[in-house]
């Protein structure tokens, strides 16, 4: 079955707005926001923490049934944030947001999450070497991967407005 929404992923380094942007983009567009870190989380889908970064050791194969079982690839309507992109299979997404963010304002946010040492070092690198993006362009069709900049609150709106209107044009499109 077609689905009548489409299903937008939105990635970037933690810290880039990721969690800002999609609870936004959910409450303007009546989508489901998925926080992919909360799911991992609640059901422990994971096998503990690294010891050095702190970061979930994530156990894939059960992530993706749980999202799959949602119907995600026939009703659409879902947002789904997280850290990485490249797990989620191609035909369930049709576009994905990189949010990218200036290393000194990045820093400040991490800082203030209380982030330090290798953790911080880790995704301050990621961020500066565009790993994201990277990842988002060898997993997904060029059309579909989109880089947004993420350095003040007016570029929330901006960027939620973009996509609002994209989504808009995604289901003109299929009207026929
Ligand atoms: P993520 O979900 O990617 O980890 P977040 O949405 O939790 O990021 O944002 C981290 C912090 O930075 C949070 O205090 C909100 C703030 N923030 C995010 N994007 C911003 C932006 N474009 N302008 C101003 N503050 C922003």
């Amino acid at each position: 079955m077609a689905r009548k929404n489409p299903n937008i992923v939105v990635t970037g380094t933690p810290g880039v707005g990721k969690t800002t942007h999609c609870e936004l983009l959910a409450r303007n567009l009546g989508f489901k926001h998925l926080s992919v870190n909360q799911i991992v989380k609640d059901e422990e889908f994971h096998e503990g923490r690294d010891d050095e970064t702190g970061s979930w050791i994530v156990d894939e194969d059960k992530l993706l049934d749980y999202i799959e079982a949602l119907s995600i690839s026939s009703t659409g309507g879902y947002i789904l944030d997280w850290h990485a992109c490249d797990l989620f299979p191609e035909r369930w997404i049709d576009l994905v947001v990189v949010l990218r963010c200036d290393s000194t304002t990045l820093y400040d946010r991490l800082t203030a999450r209380g982030y330090k040492g290798k953790k911080l070092e880790e995704n301050m690198d990621s961020e500066i070497m565009q790993v994201l993006l990277e990842e988002a362009r060898e997993s997904y069709a060029e059309e579909v991967v989109v880089e947004l900049r993420s350095d003040g609150v007016e570029d929330v709106e901006r960027n939620c407005e973009r996509v609002e209107g994209w989504v808009e044009m995604w289901r003109k499109d299929r009207e026929g």
